[in-house]
């Protein structure tokens, strides 16, 4: 299920239209709000116009899902399955066009979107597919739909957020309703074509576009009754506060930053790429991004020389070329709170490197960026950046790393290199994130669940408990 098609650099597998409507009971409507642009971050070029939902397009939209919900929740698990099956196999079949639409519209290296972003995708509907008709085997026996799903999701990984919101949710029985970001539409209208193409009854799914007043009027609905977000912390709470005094039930995935503790015993090479990848993967737009390395005082001078000279092979670039490695930042207002938290950084005192490379003249970008030198009181150790910027601190023994890993308001993720099997065990057990690599990191699986502690929300998705979110006992 992990299968790609190969190569896919060329734009010309995508057919953007100059003007999209919302996606409501099964039809594409317009929107009675104003329509926005969505551009291209690496060159800036405007790639199409994008309904706005008013809250009264938000309410037809929520009515359909509502009416969708009788029909939807009636049918045998395995019926629903069926659909998700079907809907599974033609973003296979799409997988091209999908990764390419999504590099065009996030900024993001194709190598990406299409061995990462749309396989995972793919695999998230089959594997909920597969749980459809099986709930009573998960000891969820007994148990039903929670209704309409309200679902909010961010720009850093349009299709996979979508994907983790929406299979779930149908392969439990509920009806949807969800808000893609406003600088990554594109890909969520797509999937709503691809929702028409696999037949699945009008208003199942419903695909409302706007900016944040739109998942304010989703989030509010009063016929709404779950609500899943992901996104930042500040906007969680104002979510939170939403749904507080209501009966909707709601789980939020917010930010993070994460620590990428580094043992003298560990594979130093091995351990350089899973640093890389730690926080340059997707320019660092990644809630789960090793945004803080900690690197034993003992190995500290090995492993930055090495890490130099791996930053210093990196491609930043074209983000369609297939040997790009680091694409553009997904917008003007994200690349500017990465310069600003980078000027603080500096300004705070710690010390601030690049690898030589140039940037394109238009579009959005930002180098690879390692701050050594770093105290935990810095913003830069401290607020999360969602850019490609490395804060270095070190610890002497593994207490030390815990008590620092540990020492911030998020815990979502936290990664461990070392060869000591003893050690990963005795780390991850008073780690507080609600995932722990060991000698990997950013690993994704359908079948595994994610979601934070603390101010990185509640709720997991994926895996057995990701249903337990869109069911009542
Ligand atoms: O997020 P927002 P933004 C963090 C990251 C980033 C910062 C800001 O640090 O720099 O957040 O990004 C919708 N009611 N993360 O501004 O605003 C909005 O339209 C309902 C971490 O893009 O939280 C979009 O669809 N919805 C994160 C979605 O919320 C509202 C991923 C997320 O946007 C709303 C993204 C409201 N009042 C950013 N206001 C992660 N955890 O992965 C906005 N939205």
């Amino acid at each position: 299920i992990f299968e790609y098609a190969p190569a896919p650099e060329s734009r010309d597998v995508v057919d953007i239209k100059p003007s999209y409507g919302l996606f409501i009971n099964g039809e594409f409507a317009d929107g009675s709000g104003t329509p926005f642009k969505t551009i291209n971050p690496a060159t800036e070029e405007k790639l199409a116009e994008v309904a706005t939902a008013s809250s009264d397009d938000v309410d037809r939209a929520v009515q359909a899902a509502r009416k969708a919900f009788g029909v939807w929740s009636a049918l045998p698990g395995a019926e629903r399955a069926k659909y998700l099956f079907r809907i599974a196999r033609i973003i296979q079949e799409r997988a091209r066009e999908l990764a390419v639409l999504e590099s065009l519209d996030n900024g993001k290296p194709i190598r990406e979107s299409r061995d990462v972003d749309v396989p995972l995708v793919a695999a998230h509907f089959f594997y909920y597919a597969g749980w459809a008709d099986k709930l009573a085997y998960a000891g969820l026996g007994g148990t039903r739909p929670l209704g309409v799903a309200g679902q909010v999701i961010p720009w850093n990984f349009p299709l996979l957020m979508l994907a983790w919101k929406i299979a779930p949710a149908l392969a439990c029985g509920n009806t949807v309703v969800l808000k893609p970001a406003e600088t990554t539409p594109l890909t969520a209208l797509a999937f709503a074509d691809i929702c028409r193409q696999a037949d699945l009854p009008p208003g199942v799914v419903n695909i409302v576009t706007g900016a944040g007043e739109t998942g304010a009027a989703v989030v509010g609905h009063p016929d709404v009754n779950k609500v899943a977000f992901t996104g930042s912390t500040e906007v969680g709470r104002i979510i939170a506060r939403a749904v507080a005094g209501t009966d909707k039930k709601l789980t939020l995935e917010l930010g993070g930053k994460a620590a990428n503790i580094v043992f003298e015993d560990a594979a130093v090479d091995q351990a350089v790429e899973g640093i890389v990848n730690g926080i340059f993967f997707n320019q660092g737009h990644v809630c789960c991004a090793g945004s803080r390395l900690l690197v034993q005082e003992s190995v500290h001078e090995e492993v930055l020389e090495s890490l130099r000279r791996r930053l210093s092979t990196l491609r930043l670039g074209d983000p369609l070329d297939k040997n790009t490695d680091i694409g553009a930042i997904n917008s003007a207002e994200q690349l500017a709170k990465i310069r600003s938290l980078s000027d603080l950084g500096e300004s705070e005192g710690a010390q601030r490197w690049s690898p030589a490379c140039e940037l394109p003249d238009k579009g959005f970008w930002f180098p690879p960026t390692v701050f050594t030198g770093v105290a935990q009181s810095h913003s830069i150790a401290r607020d999360e950046i969602f850019g490609p910027v490395l804060s270095v601190l070190t610890f002497r023994t593994p207490a030390e790393a815990v008590e620092k890993a540990n020492n911030t308001p998020y815990g979502l993720s936290a990664g461990i290199w070392t060869e000591k099997g003893s050690r990963i065990l005795w780390m991850a057990d008073r780690l507080r994130a609600g995932v722990v690599w060991a000698n990997t990191f950013n690993k994704f699986d359908p079948a595994s669940p994610f979601g934070g502690y603390k101010e990185s929300g509640y709720g997991r998705e994926g895996g057995l408990h990701g249903l337990e979110a869109y069911l009542d006992v």
